[in-house]
């Protein structure tokens, strides 16, 4: 168990000898072991004796963003199987797309109890093996739904700032307590700008960036990314997806849009709901 808590633990895949009609041909076959880890901030050992007030989510024990993205070509089929060694579940999430659980460690599932997905549990001790045609270009994140799981070590004792104006608190603060840093006024995203001094051997805490500026997530976060024209065997990180003309939001800067008439609201739907259609094998994704 001490050598688990230090994340000396694998994957032990047994291939077919030959084809099996519940396992499918795949392009992509990634793996991850899912760990946790208690490492206070400049420690260079896990606290092994932790039960459960984990500080750390790894997939194969990297955290986002030092993690590589999982890559794949246009319309390949990719496997991804995760197995949780941690003491408590993850739902592991996938952008983009809708898999199917076509394994456990029971072995394959029957087709007839295979359902599309975006999200499957991974309770502990288990593993779950997904599969999914990657058919939609762009970067689309991976990562376990809980969401202090894609948050790095976290200054728990934080209080909440959000809308606080708190100019010159920080420098009266400082004179009593030196390091002290509050937590940013507009959300997690300002820790992520600050360049903070950290001890040696520190988790730096949601310090990601993305194409469009600071991502917060660490941990249990990564990205499949989809291109067109890879190499079969390219895993290489193609950098972040050209977004196509016209496709990225933008804050609207001429005058403002004239109100319209009553929003007439079908029976039986609240007002103002917007009519959402889950995507069945098409490209709409959410
Ligand atoms: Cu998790």
């Amino acid at each position: 168990m001490v050598q688990m808590a230090m994340g000396m633990m694998g994957l032990w895949i047994t291939h077919p000898k030959g084809r099996h009609p519940l396992i499918a041909e795949v392009q992509r076959d990634y793996a991850f072991l899912l760990s946790a880890y208690d490492v206070e901030p400049g420690a260079m050992t896990p606290r092994v004796n932790e039960m459960t007030d984990f500080n750390i989510w790894t997939f194969n024990s990297r955290a986002f963003p030092a993690i590589t993205p999982l890559v794949a070509r246009q319309n390949d089929r990719v496997r991804i199987r995760v197995g949780n060694l941690t003491m408590t579940n993850h739902p592991i999430h996938l952008h983009g797309h809708e898999f199917e659980v076509t394994g456990t460690d029971g072995g394959p599932v029957p087709q007839s109890a295979r359902w599309p997905e975006v999200t499957t549990d991974v309770a502990v001790g288990q593993m779950r093996q997904v599969e999914f045609t990657a058919d939609a270009l762009g970067d689309w994140a991976f990562h376990c739904h809980k969401s202090h799981h894609t948050m790095g070590a976290m200054g728990h004792d934080v209080p909440t700032m959000i809308g606080v104006d708190h100019r010159g608190l920080v420098g009266k603060i400082q004179k009593i307590v030196p390091d002290y840093m509050l937590m940013g006024e507009r959300g997690m995203g300002d820790m992520g700008t600050m360049q903070m001094p950290l001890p040696d051997n520190t988790f730096p805490m949601m310090s990601g960036t993305g194409p469009f500026g600071p991502i917060e997530m660490g941990g249990m976060f990564t990205t499949l990314k989809v291109r067109r024209g890879l190499g079969a065997n390219d895993y290489a990180d193609p950098g972040w997806f050209a977004q196509p003309q016209g496709t990225v939001a933008y804050e609207w800067q001429g005058a403002p849009l004239a109100s319209t008439a009553p929003r007439q609201t079908a029976p039986g739907q609240a007002p103002g709901a917007a009519s959402a259609r889950k995507p069945g094998g098409g490209h709409e994704h959410h």
